[in-house]
């Protein structure tokens, strides 16, 4: 009988305590507690306990009728009282920090990009992703046969519709409107029909730069890009040109600069070899300035050439061009 006794005490805890209105409650109530009840129900019972036992068994009895009637009015009262919403403002608690976004280490590492060259007089120069076979590859001086125009190295919208693969396009678009002296770097998006990997992505950012007037030699560019370096990677940085090809330049060179992490000695960043391959440059080709319409022979220029993905791999040790597009927060919270 006690254990009946206990056994319905915490039934009926469990249920009041779960009641989560004062309908439900109602009914646990009269299941419990009502007249037909089944506290009701066991009280009929006592009669059964021997006469000895009777007095221990009636006083747990009352004990837990008085428990549950307790509970019972506990929770009435609870489930009764009207919600009130409380706002209280505690001026010395501390703020809570609002979410604050972070620049993408590409669009800080192009903007510091930017900020060297505007530093040397350029002036920044935008134009369209989207553009035509004309400004993608003719204007640039691309042999009809050039492989770089197949569809499998740029992704065409039409037949004479592509996504640019450079921003030189620009560049072009620039000269036919302006005449010399064009002092412009292009930073922007470029396409290309890549296999992804960890150092190619099919969408990347390049930074172009093109200046042309009067009297324009090579070494103003050696002397331009060694700048940018020093600006770069430090004072100690040198830069080292070596012959290259390219359709719209004439001549060609890649440049690259002494590695920042060893200054030329050798390490796992420069693959040993002391050198940190940038990009390309030259002369423009003096096919390019007729194509815009300038005088070859009274103008000359140069132009150069890298990809921003790199350099933002280089300064922050990212080995894996994927990571930038990812969207992928702890990689991007690290910077
Ligand atoms: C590279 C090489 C280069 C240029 C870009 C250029 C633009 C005009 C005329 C002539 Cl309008 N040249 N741009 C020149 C040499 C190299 O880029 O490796 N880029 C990632």
């Amino acid at each position: 009988m006690i254990n009946q006794l206990l056994q319905l005490e915490s039934e009926a805890r469990e249920a009041f305590t779960r009641a989560t209105s004062e309908a439900q409650l109602e009914q646990v109530r009269v299941t419990f507690l009502g007249r037909n009840g089944r506290l009701r129900e066991l009280q009929q019972r006592l009669k059964e306990v021997p006469p000895e036992d009777r007095p221990a068994v009636g006083k747990e009895f009352n004990r837990i009728k008085q428990a549950l009637e307790k509970l019972l009015k506990e929770r009435q009262e609870a489930l009764a009282a009207p919600r009130e919403v409380v706002r209280r403002l505690d001026v010395t608690m501390p703020g809570r920090a609002p979410r604050i976004g972070k620049q993408h280490p590409l669009s800080s590492t192009m903007e510091e990009l930017i900020e060297i060259f505007l530093g040397l007089g350029f002036t920044v120069a935008e134009g369209p992703e989207v553009e035509t076979y004309y400004y993608g590859f003719e204007a640039l001086n691309y042999p009809p046969d050039h492989p770089a125009m197949d569809e499998q190295m740029t992704f065409y919208i039409g037949d004479d519709i592509l996504l640019r693969s450079q921003t030189s396009t620009v560049q072009i678009r620039v000269m036919e409107k302006t005449r010399p002296p064009v002092r412009i770097i292009v930073p922007g998006r470029c396409y290309r029909r890549d296999t992804v990997d960890a150092t190619h992505c099919h969408t990347f950012h390049q930074l172009e730069g093109l200046l042309v007037d009067e009297g324009i030699t090579f070494a103003d560019l050696k002397g331009t890009l060694q700048c940018f370096g020093k600006e770069l990677f430090g004072e100690e940085c040198r830069t080292r040109f070596r012959p290259d090809f390219f359709p719209f330049t004439e001549p060609s060179a890649e440049f690259a600069f002494s590695c920042f992490f060893c200054q030329g000695a050798g390490c796992r960043v420069c693959s040993n070899s002391g050198w940190l391959e940038i990009g390309g440059c030259g002369m423009v080709d003096p096919n390019v300035l007729e194509n815009v319409g300038y005088d070859s022979e009274k103008y000359t220029g140069w132009a150069f050439g890298f990809g921003v993905e790199r350099i933002a791999m280089l300064r922050h040790g990212i080995d894996d061009i994927r990571l930038f597009y990812s969207g992928d927060m702890r990689f991007l919270e690290q910077f």
